[in-house]
């Protein structure tokens, strides 16, 4: 039998965990031979929702789930945790600007790269999905110093299946059969969802793709889906979160797979021209638990110009919170 790995949950009685985390003890992440002991952290407002959760964990009696730990602090929740996702936030509030938003969560999340840190396995893998998510994973990872930046990840795999399943849908095609879909930047409508070089079934499908669609309608949309399923359900997407967040962390862990790639929000090593340090969203390859950013994909004036808009847009956020950044 495997060593369990231990894995914490921030935000643990919320929507997203919810979904999550029931697919995490039946091994959907790490494989159905791997036993896993979950960490779940949340406030202590929300304690006793989280009892009530561990209770339906317990009745669920997965094979694979040795242990249930609930904690009020990520210090002791975070105790030689081998993978983190860190989902708990702070909502935007009523009259709240975007700065006081940034402002809030780089507490909570300075808090969190510190206690990752210091308490961690030295090897811990970090997801981030509470929002806004690549500046709180920068925020966590400048406050972890001990750790590698690479051990930092945010999610933009929600916004890559999200691309992915509305092509899927234009050509006819299986999603299975669509690949090479990227997004660039920033968790956010700025993102630049790139279908410049998806292939369906090995085959280019720019060249048969009406452009005004893709600049018109799809980009667009895939930016604001966000939005357009609070309208619709009244609440945030939630259990498509949790699947984003199931095919980061098990891609990153089993490896990409072959003659595809995949989008991590990852921070930037000044790969196409992007400002190194902020947290971009990168079309990436994973092998061996570690990832590496696709080089050499064409760039034409128009996606140059969304990349740029993306990164600005994380060079403001980055220098909203620069005082909460250790050097
Ligand atoms: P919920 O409000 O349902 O749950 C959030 C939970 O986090 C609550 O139970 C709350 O008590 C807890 N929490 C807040 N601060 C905490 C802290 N400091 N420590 C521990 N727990 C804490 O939200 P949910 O729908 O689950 O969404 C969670 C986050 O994901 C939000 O920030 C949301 O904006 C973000 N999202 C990110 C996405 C992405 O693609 N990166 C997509 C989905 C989602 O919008």
């Amino acid at each position: 039998m495997k060593r369990p790995f231990r894995i914490a949950v921030t935000g643990a009685a919320g929507s997203i965990s919810n979904s999550l985390l029931f697919r995490l003890a039946a091994g959907e992440v790490f494989g159905t031979d791997q036993p896993i002991i979950l960490q779940l952290i949340e406030r202590s407002e929300a304690m006793e929702a989280l009892r009530g959760l561990a209770m339906e964990l317990e009745d669920c009696a997965f094979p694979l789930l040795h242990a249930v730990r609930l904690h009020d602090n990520p210090e002791d929740g975070f105790r030689n945790v081998h993978f983190a996702f860190l989902i708990g936030a702070k909502p935007r509030g009523p009259g709240m600007e975007r700065a006081d938003l940034l402002a809030a969560n780089a507490e909570i999340f300075s808090r969190q790269g510190r206690a990752l840190n210091d308490h961690a396995n030295p090897d811990v893998k970090v997801l981030v999905v509470g929002n806004p998510a690549n500046t709180n994973a920068l925020i966590a990872s400048r406050n972890a110093p001990d750790l590698s930046p690479s051990q930092f990840t945010a999610m933009s795999r929600l916004d890559h299946n999200r691309a992915k399943g509305m092509i899927a849908n234009r050509t006819g095609f299986n999603t299975a059969d669509i690949r090479k879909v990227a997004v660039w930047g920033n968790h956010s409508a700025s993102q630049f969802p790139d279908v410049r070089n998806a292939e369906a079934m090995g085959e280019p499908i720019w060249p048969g793709l009406d452009h005004d669609w893709v600049d018109n309608t799809f980009i667009p949309r895939v930016q604001k889906r966000g939005a357009e399923i609070i309208d619709a359900r009244g609440q945030s997407s939630a259990a498509s979160a949790a699947q984003g967040a199931i095919d980061h962390m098990r891609d990153w862990y089993m490896g990409t797979p072959e003659g595809d790639f995949v989008s991590m929000c990852i921070v930037s090593d000044g790969s196409y021209g992007i400002a190194k340090g902020i947290v971009f969203s990168f079309p990436v390859r994973c092998r061996y638990g570690r990832y590496q950013i696709v080089q050499g994909l064409p760039i034409d004036d128009a996606a140059q110009k969304r990349l740029d808009a993306t990164e600005k847009e994380l060079l403001e956020e980055k220098d909203a919170v620069k005082h909460l950044l250790p050097a």
